[in-house]
C-alpha cells in the first residue's frame, strides 16, 4: 500500500512547497497521500488558543496539550496493542535523535507517519507521553541548531523520505549510486565544456580508462571527506578502507600536521 503522511501545523501555508515539484507530482500520481492540517481546527475556544505560559516560569510560550490530543485522535482514533501496528509520530525538536539517511530509509518503509510541527518553546511534554498508546513517538532533530518551528524540518524529512519511495524518482539508478553508502562524501562532478574560464576538467575523466576514473573518484571522496567531515572517517567500519585509501589518508594527515606546525 502507498504511504500516508499527515502534517499538523499552526502555519499550514508554510507546507505548501510540498505540493510542488517532486512530492506534488508523486502525490498526483497516487504514490503517496499527504494531508496538511491546521492545529487551530482542533481548538474549541473563541480565540482558537494553541499556547500558554510555561509552568515553572521561563521565556516564551508552550503549546497546549488539548488541541494536540484532539488533532492526533482525529488522525488516529484507535490505540493499538501491538506497538509495531502503531503509526509513527515524528516531533521535530532540537532535543530529538538526529535525522540521517538511515532515518529516511526507515521512514520510507512506514505505512503511516504523522508529523507534529511545534512552535514557541515546544509542545507540553504530556502529549508525547499520552500519544505513546497510539503512535511510535519519535522526537527527531535535523541538526544542532534552532528553527522557529517544526515546519522546515518536516519539509526536509518528507522530501528525504518520499524520494526513496518506488516510482518517485524518475531515474532509480541515481538512488542506487547514492545507496552505495560507502560512508564517504560524494566525489566532485563536472560537465561540458571541458575547459571553462581557463579551468580544465581533471584529465583522467576524459581518458576513457574506467578503472583509473573509479580510483580517482575514490581518492577525491577520501580527500573531501577527510577535510570536511573527519568524523565520518573515524566512524568507517574496519574493512571500508583498502591499502591505497589508508596510505592516502596517512599522507594527508602528515601534510596537515606539517601545515599546523609553525
Ligand atoms: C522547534 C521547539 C520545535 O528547531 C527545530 C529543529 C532543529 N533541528 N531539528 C529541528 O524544530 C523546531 C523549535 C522549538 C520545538
Amino acid at each position: 500500500m502507498n504511504p500516508r503522511y499527515d502534517v499538523v501545523s499552526i502555519f499550514p501555508e508554510y507546507l505548501q512547497p510540498l505540493e510542488l515539484s517532486l512530492i506534488g507530482k508523486a502525490r498526483r500520481a497516487g504514490l503517496l497521500e499527504l494531508t496538511i492540517r491546521d492545529l487551530r481546527e482542533f481548538t474549541t475556544d473563541r480565540h482558537r488558543t494553541v499556547d500558554d505560559t510555561p509552568y515553572g516560569g521561563g521565556a516564551g510560550m508552550v503549546m497546549k496539550a488539548e488541541p494536540w490530543a484532539q488533532a492526533l485522535e482525529a488522525i488516529q482514533p484507535s490505540e493499538a496493542e501491538d506497538p509495531e501496528a502503531r503509526p509513527v509520530l515524528v516531533v521535530p525538536s532540537p532535543a530529538g535523535e538526529v535525522f540521517t539517511q538511515r532515518t529516511a530509509e526507515d521512514f520510507a518503509r512506514e505505512e503511516h507517519i504523522v508529523f507534529a510541527c511545534g512552535r514557541y518553546e515546544g509542545i507540553d511534554e504530556r502529549v508525547l507521553e499520552w500519544a505513546a498508546d497510539r503512535f511510535r513517538v519519535r522526537p527527531v532533530s535535523l541538526g544542532d541548531y534552532v528553527l522557529n518551528g517544526g515546519e522546515v524540518a518536516v519539509m526536509a524529512m518528507v522530501e528525504a523520505t518520499a524520494r526513496l519511495l518506488p516510482g518517485v524518482i524518475g531515474n532509480p539508478e541515481s538512488l542506487i549510486e547514492e545507496s552505495h553508502a560507502d560512508g564517504l562524501l560524494e566525489y566532485p562532478v563536472y560537465t561540458k565544456p571541458s575547459v571553462w574560464r581557463d579551468r580544465p576538467v581533471p584529465e583522467v575523466l576524459l581518458s576513457g580508462n574506467h578503472a583509473a576514473i573509479a580510483r580517482a573518484r575514490r581518492d577525491w571522496q577520501l580527500e573531501r571527506t577527510s577535510r570536511r567531515r573527519p568524523d565520518l572517517i573515524k566512524d568507517l567500519p574496519e574493512d571500508a578502507l583498502d591499502r591505497r585509501d589508508r596510505t592516502l589518508l596517512d599522507e594527508w594527515a602528515r601534510e596537515r600536521e606539517q601545515d599546523d606546525t609553525v
